[in-house]
């Protein structure tokens, strides 16, 4: 190979105070390893040289414990772009340390190529292969790779000999052309392919090669518990319903759905379906549940941006590749999360929420106004598109003492023009066609938890007008009477005796 060969901290010793970096992969999948464990290790012998020392760091999406955690824990991050989900840096950024940029993934790279965001000088990318002539294999995610490898000066390449080079044949990279040379995207069915199986830079820019053999570190999901399953029975008896009813086509819809344990309960009833037709999935995140309906011939495809599955799951997939490179496409978050294929395709979107107001507005980021948890993500380049648009959550969080559902949401992230469906272990609220008078009552009647459906009638009863009958006095009662008295229920909309 022509390419020189680096150790982590020759390559860390090429990354400059307040450089801007994009990284390969999406999620823990595909992230570079050991480059950014050793710019940690570098930000903090730096630090304690009494030097500055951060980078501006662009992803696909949330990453791992060697990179944002690690990062993080050196206070080496200053700009942070467009998603994370670790909890150093969490702190740093509801702290003020790191300044966090949180946005719709599907625009991050477009909005680089177009000069919005900051260009990167340097990517580092995590690659299954790499040619003398410049022909990158992306391990288990598509994330913002040709972007930033189209933009940056120099790409530091970590291969990574733990995934196989057969990973090639699952990929499908292309990437749309700028305005105002637009053209629509070819991609007209959840298995098309559109593009190439490897990704092409210009080898010039390479400068080393860190040999690395690492898996991705994802753990197991939990199981789910009492209330993600009710959650997931709820959403596909609403989807059962629909399809007997024909709002859904016989042959169903492909289905995009969001992470963690609620959609992963979500998928783990989905597949327990008698009525639902084996179904394709065009997502972002494709998890360990989507792997299992696989292998149980629920789920006949599935194309997304990252194989978020756990180590042993990918081992598993590894032993039998041949079944699962027809079955899976992997593609850039640029296509896997476009709007534009979203409305052609038909989805039906399962993204979970924080919090839902009685007349549909979803925050899926902020805790009380102010505090991030992780970021918007993909969840609303999925649901403004939506054929069919359904935010879940659990009706109440804090053993009680927090109402999912509140009168006006504290961050919004959907509007209530974006969100079609709202399901808690509760039941399950149709908001389509309803006016906001219509769509609270519905919500009331069967998503709100008994402890405070007459809180939130009470507050119905304060405004008699008005299209949506807010009273801006008292709309964050339940949220100061948390933050008061560590309990929403000791909010009070009673009018004085
Ligand atoms: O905290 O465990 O300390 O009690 O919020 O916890 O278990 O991480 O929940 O895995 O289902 O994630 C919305 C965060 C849910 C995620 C969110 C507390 C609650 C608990 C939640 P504790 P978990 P989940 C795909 C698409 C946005 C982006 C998106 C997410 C913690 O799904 O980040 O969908 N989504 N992207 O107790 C205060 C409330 C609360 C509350 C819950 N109202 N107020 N705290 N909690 N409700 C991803 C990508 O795009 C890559």
């Amino acid at each position: 190979m022509k390419y020189q060969t680096l150790t982590p901290d020759e390559a860390a010793a090429l990354i400059e105070n307040g450089e801007n970096i994009g990284l390969s992969g999406f999620t823990a999948a595909g992230v570079p390893k050991a480059t950014t464990r050793a710019i940690a290790k570098k930000a903090e012998e730096e630090h304690a040289a009494g030097r500055p020392f951060k980078i501006n760091l662009f992803t696909g999406a949330s990453t791992s414990a060697s990179t944002d955690g690690a990062l993080a824990k050196a206070n080496a991050v200053d700009q942070r772009t467009p998603y994370q989900s670790s909890p150093d840096l969490r702190k740093n950024i509801n702290g003020g340390h790191t300044r966090y940029n949180d946005m719709h993934l599907s625009h991050t790279a477009q909005y680089m190529r177009y000069g919005a965001l900051p260009r990167v000088k340097t990517a580092i990318i995590e690659a299954a292969n790499i040619t003398d002539d410049g022909e990158i294999t992306l391990t288990t995610a598509g994330g913002n790779s040709p972007t930033y490898c189209k933009l940056a000066d120099r790409i530091i390449i970590e291969l990574n000999s733990y995934h196989p080079k057969e990973l090639r044949e699952m990929h499908d990279i292309y990437m749309p052309l700028d305005p105002p040379h637009r053209e629509p995207l070819p991609l007209i069915a959840p298995d098309h392919r559109i593009g190439t199986h490897t990704l092409k830079v210009d080898p010039a820019k390479i400068v080393g090669i860190v040999h690395t053999n690492e898996p991705d570190g994802i753990g197991a999901f939990k199981d789910g518990d009492p209330v993600t399953d009710k959650i997931g029975e709820n959403v596909v008896v609403f989807l059962e319903e629909e399809l007997k009813k024909g709002k859904i086509p016989a042959s169903f819809l492909p289905i995009q759905s969001g992470v963690g344990n609620i959609a992963n309960a979500v998928l783990a009833a989905l597949g327990r379906s008698q009525e639902i037709p084996p179904f394709k999935m065009y997502t972002e995140v494709i998890q360990d549940s989507v792997i299992d309906l696989m292998k149980q011939g629920r789920c006949i495809m599935v194309g997304g941006c990252s194989l978020t599955v756990s180590d042993g799951m990918l081992a598993d997939m590894y032993k039998d590749l041949d079944f699962f490179k027809s079955r899976v496409i992997l593609r850039p978050q640029e296509l896997s999360n476009n709007p534009e294929i979203v409305r052609r395709l038909g989805l039906i979107c399962i993204n979970t929420a924080i919090e839902v107001d009685l007349f549909g507005q979803v925050n899926s980021t902020h805790f009380f106004g102010k505090q991030m948890m992780n970021g918007i993500g993909g969840s609303g380049d999925f649901a403004r598109n939506g054929y069919l648009t359904i935010f879940t959550c659990p009706s109440i969080a804090k053993g009680g003492a927090i109402s999912s559902i509140v009168p006006m949401v504290s961050h919004h992230d959907h509007t209530e023009h974006d969100v079609d469906i709202v399901v808690t272990e509760q039941g399950v609220a149709d908001l389509r066609g309803k006016c906001p008078r219509d769509r609270a009552k519905e919500i009331i009647e069967n998503c709100v938890h008994p402890d405070y459906r007459q809180l939130l009638l009470d507050y119905m009863a304060l405004t008699p007008q008005g299209h949506t009958p807010h009273n801006l006095g008292k709309a964050f009662e339940m949220h100061n009477a948390f933050l008061g008295t560590g309990d929403m229920r000791n909010a009070n909309f009673a009018p004085a005796e």
